[in-house]
Parts: structure tokens; sequence; C-alpha cells
């Protein structure tokens, strides 16, 4: 594994073009449950009963306590040194584009300056009578809450399954992949599209991919070094304070 990690730590430094993507794992020594994994958020909820428009439209009560309560969770969730190392990796220079899959707004914290939110964001919420979006760190929030300027029922600014995601969004992170030399996958399961594509358009584009996650995917062909480690300890020895 040390010589990996050295491999991989020598391509971040001559890197010219770096695309991250994140999952719920680089959150996981912060406190933020995953979602897949044995104590995972969709073991106690069926993702269908919450994280659809569908159960919103149905149930707009029970979709909020659910995300009161994870707004509450996180709100006392701090970045961990693998947010901390994604952050001074951006700061080594141009040419880096951290895209994630969580919504908790940690790397925005730990000093990610421009993260690609593919799903959202927790502590956005958008109004679906006027489609106003914005922030509200509320906790508790009042369920339901309405829109300060009609009224309307407010949604978390978060894509839901069967939503599609924002065209913006999407191309600024296929485009980061497409073109990339290093790509970078921590800590996703790789089971939520079209997040899961990310790593194969890379390697499609000739990248060196580089994947970091303590239970690693079967090899495929897209990843040519697997780091199998926890993201908090593994991104520090990769990128040297
Ligand atoms: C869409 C918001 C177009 C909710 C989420 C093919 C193409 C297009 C769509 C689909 C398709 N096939 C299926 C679909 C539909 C669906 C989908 O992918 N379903 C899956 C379940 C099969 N996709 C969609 O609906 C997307 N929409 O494509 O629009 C469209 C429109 C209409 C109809 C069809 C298509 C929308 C997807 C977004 C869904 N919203 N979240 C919320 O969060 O409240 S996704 C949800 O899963 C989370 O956001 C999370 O980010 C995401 C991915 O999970 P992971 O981050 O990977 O987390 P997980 O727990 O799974 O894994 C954790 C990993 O960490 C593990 O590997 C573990 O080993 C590792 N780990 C643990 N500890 C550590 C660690 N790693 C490092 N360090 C550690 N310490
Ligand atoms: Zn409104």
């Amino acid at each position: 594994m040390t010589d990996d990690i050295e491999r991989v730590r020598e391509r971040l430094e001559t890197a010219e073009r770096l695309a991250v993507l994140t999952g719920a794992g680089v959150s996981a020594e912060s406190g933020v449950p995953t979602f897949r994994g044995p104590d995972g958020l969709w073991r106690k909820y069926r993702a269908e009963d919450l994280a659809t428009p569908e159960a919103f439209a149905r149930d707009p009560r029970l979709v909020w306590e659910w995300y009161d309560w994870r707004r509450g969770l996180v709100s006392q969730c701090h970045p961990n040194p693998a947010h901390t190392a994604l952050a001074a990796l951006e700061r080594r220079g141009p040419g880096f584009t951290l895209v994630t899959q969580n919504v908790d707004g940690l790397h925005a914290l730990a000093g990610s300056r421009d993260p690609v939110e593919m799903h959202g964001n927790l502590w956005k919420v958008r109004c679906t009578a006027c489609h106003r979006v914005g922030d509200d760190r509320r906790v508790p929030i009042p369920i339901p809450p309405r829109c300060d300027a009609c009224g309307g029922l407010l949604r978390p600014h978060i894509v839901w399954f069967g939503e599609s995601l924002e065209a913006d969004v999407l191309e600024r992170a296929f485009r980061a992949f497409a073109y990339c030399d290093v790509a970078l996958i921590v800590g996703t399961s790789g089971r939520v599209q079209p997040a899961a594509s990310l790593a194969g358009v890379a390697k499609q584009a000739g990248a060196f991919v580089v994947e970091v996650n303590p239970d690693p995917a079967p090899p495929d062909g897209r990843v040519d070094v697997t780091l199998a480690g926890k993201a908090g300890e593994l991104m520090p020895r990769l990128v040297p304070a």
C-alpha cells in the first residue's frame, strides 16, 4: 500500500487537471451516517419512502421530519482530515474540480471554494410555488416550512430519486472528468447514477483513476489504483501539509 500511496502522491503533484468525486464515505469520520453501510441511513429508512418527489407529495411532514433530523445531526458535525486535505489540494493551483454527491456542506466548511454539489445541499430550501432557492439553517425548522415571499410550501433543495440533476451541475461534473488527467474517487459505493458514471468518463479520457475506500468496489478496469482505507487517514498522506 505504501508504494501505491507514493505513486498516487506523485501523480497528484504532477496532475494538471484533477477531478475529485466524493460520496458519503468522506463524511463518515465526521459522524455523518452513510447511506448503505451497516449503520447506514437506508438501513433504517427506505429511500423510496423519503427521498422522492412522490414521498414529499404524499407526506411532506414525514419527509421534513427526516430532513430536520439529518440537519440537526449534520449541524453538530465538523469537517474531518479528508475534507481538509481536499481543500489543501485545491489550493495547490488551477485545474481542480471537486464534485460531491454529499448534501452535508462539509466540503465548503473545510475551505473547498466551489464544490459541485450534484445532489444539492441540506442547508438550502426551494419554494414549491415560486421556486425561490435560499439558505435556511434553522434547527429545528418549523414543519411544514413556508416561503417568506409567497407563503408556498418549502422543500429541501436536494435532488431526489427520479429527479433530474441541474443541467449546469451535470455539465460541470462531466466536463471535469472528461478532461482530467487524474481522477480521485473517494468514499462512494458507486450505486447512484449519474455520479457513478464519472469514473468511467475519466478512464475513457485516458486519466489515471484512483479509488479511496475501505470497502472498494470489485476491479472493473476503470480504476488504476485502489487505496483500501479510510479517507480521513489516507487523504492527509496523499496531500502532505
Ligand atoms: C437522474 C439525495 C435522470 C437524497 C440522492 C441510470 C441513469 C440515470 C438515472 C438512473 C440510472 N439508473 C437508476 C437511475 C435512477 C437513480 C439511481 O441511480 N438509482 C440507484 C439507487 C439505482 N438516479 C436518479 O434518480 C438520479 N436522477 O439520474 O435523473 C432521471 C430522471 C427520471 C428518471 C430516471 C432518470 C438522482 C440521483 C440523486 C438521488 N439523491 N441523495 C438525500 O441525500 O437526502 S443519492 C444518495 O446516494 C446520496 O445523496 C448519496 O450521496 C448517494 C450515493 O451514495 P454514496 O455517497 O456512495 O454513499 P453510500 O452509503 O452508498 O456509500 C458510502 C461509501 O463510503 C461506501 O462505499 C463505503 O465503503 C465508503 N466508506 C465508508 N466509510 C468510509 C468510506 N470511504 C472512505 N472513508 C471512510 N471512512
Ligand atoms: Zn415562494
